[in-house]
C-alpha cells in the first residue's frame, strides 16, 4: 500500500503515475480540501475533482482541471444573465457539483460521496479527503484576507501574500481511512506529491495529529519537489515563497517538511541543492509532460522508498 498526499494538478499527475505502476487498489490518495468553496450555491471540491478526473482519464490535459469533453452552454447563459463566470464551470462538470451538493445537503459525508463517484468513474485507487470536517484556506494579502479561489482564480494569484490561514484545521479530524493507512503493516511509503507546499500540502499537515502520525509511521515519508531550478512547474508556489520571504528553491520546500522527510526527490537541475537537504536525496526528471514521465517518476519514488523503508525499519 502507498499513501500519496495530493492537491492540485502536480499532485494528481504523480498520483496517476503511481496508479499505473502499482496495483491501483493499493494506492490511497489523501486529498487537500482547503480549496473547497461554496459558489453559485454549489459545494465545489476542486482538488478532489482534479484527482478523480485525472485518475479516470477525464481530465483536461492542458488545464489540469475540469474535463476534456466539455461544453460551455451553462457559462455562456450565465454570462448573458450577468451572473458570476470567473470560475469556469463546464456543463458536464456542473452535474458533478450539483449532485455532490445535493448529497452533502442530505447529510452524506464528502468522503462517502467521493468514494461513490470514484466507483462510478471506474477508479480502483482510493481517493480520500484529508478530513470530512471543513477546512478553508484563506490568505492575508496586501488587499486584506481573501478566500482561496478568490485569490487563486478570480485574482489570478496577483495579490501579494503575507500569511496563510487554514480555517477550521485545528478542529478538523483527519479522515479515519487516512490515519488507518498510516499504521497499516502493508504500507510501503507515504508520498508527498509535487504540490504547492503552502496551499496543497500544509492544510493536510495542519490537521492535529497528522504530522506526528507521519513521523510515527513505520513507512518512509518521501516528497517530490514542486520547484525546479527556482521555478514552480505550475501555479504560484515560487511567487508565494518569495512573498513570504523564502528563497524559491527545492531546498526551501524540504525545510517546510523538515521533521517529516526521510527522502526527497529533486530534479537533476537542482543537484546543487543536495548538500542543503537533510534527507536522502534522489535526483530524477521531475517535470512530468508525458504519461511515461509520470510513470518513471512514480517508479523512482517507489524504489527510493524501498531503500528508505529498510533504513527506517533498522533504526
Ligand atoms: N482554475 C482556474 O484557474 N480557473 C478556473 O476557472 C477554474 C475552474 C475550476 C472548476 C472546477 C474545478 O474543479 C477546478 C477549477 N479550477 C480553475 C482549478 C482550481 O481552482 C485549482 O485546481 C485548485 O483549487 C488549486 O489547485
Amino acid at each position: 500500500m502507498i499513501v500519496a498526499l495530493s492537491g492540485g494538478v502536480g499532485g494528481a499527475k504523480l498520483a496517476l503515475g503511481l496508479s499505473r505502476v502499482m496495483p491501483p487498489e493499493e494506492l490511497v490518495v489523501v486529498v487537500n480540501t482547503g480549496d473547497d468553496f461554496e459558489h453559485l450555491g454549489l459545494s465545489i471540491s476542486p482538488d478532489i475533482d482534479t484527482v478523480t478526473y485525472t485518475l479516470s482519464g477525464l481530465a483536461n490535459r492542458e488545464l489540469g482541471w475540469g474535463r476534456h469533453d466539455e461544453t460551455w452552454s451553462f457559462m455562456e447563459t450565465m454570462e448573458s444573465l450577468g451572473g458570476d463566470t470567473w470560475f469556469r464551470l463546464g456543463d458536464r462538470d456542473i452535474a458533478l457539483h450539483v449532485e455532490r451538493t445535493r448529497r452533502l445537503h442530505k447529510g452524506e459525508t464528502l468522503s462517502a460521496v467521493t468514494a461513490d463517484l470514484c466507483q462510478r468513474l471506474g477508479i480502483k485507487s482510493r481517493v480520500v479527503p484529508m478530513s470530512d470536517d471543513p477546512v478553508r484556506t484563506r490568505l492575508r494579502t496586501a488587499e486584506g484576507w481573501l478566500d482561496f479561489q478568490e485569490y487563486f482564480v478570480h485574482r489570478r494569484c496577483e495579490p501579494v501574500v503575507h500569511e496563510l490561514l487554514f480555517q477550521g484545521a485545528g478542529a478538523a479530524r483527519a479522515h479515519p481511512e487516512f490515519l488507518a493507512a498510516l499504521t497499516d503493516p502493508s504500507l510501503q511509503a507515504i508520498v508527498i506529491c509535487p504540490s504547492n507546499p503552502f496551499i496543497s500540502v500544509e492544510p493536510i499537515l495542519a490537521i492535529p495529529g497528522v504530522r506526528q502520525a507521519l513521523i510515527d509511521s513505520p513507512a518512509p515519508v518521501i516528497a517530490v519537489s514542486p520547484i525546479i531550478a527556482g521555478q514552480a512547474v505550475k501555479g504560484p508556489t515560487a511567487k508565494m515563497m518569495t512573498e513570504l520571504g523564502m528563497d524559491p528553491s527545492a531546498g526551501t520546500v524540504a525545510q517546510r517538511y523538515r521533521d517529516l522527510l526521510d527522502g526527497y526527490v529533486i530534479d537533476h537541475a537542482d543537484m546543487s541543492e543536495v548538500v542543503s537537504i537533510d534527507a536522502r536525496v534522489t535526483l530524477a526528471q521531475t517535470l512530468m509532460r508525458t504519461m511515461e514521465d509520470r510513470e518513471a517518476l512514480a517508479r523512482t519514488v517507489i524504489e527510493a522508498a524501498a531503500i528508505l523503508r529498510r533504513r527506517k525499519a533498522s533504526r
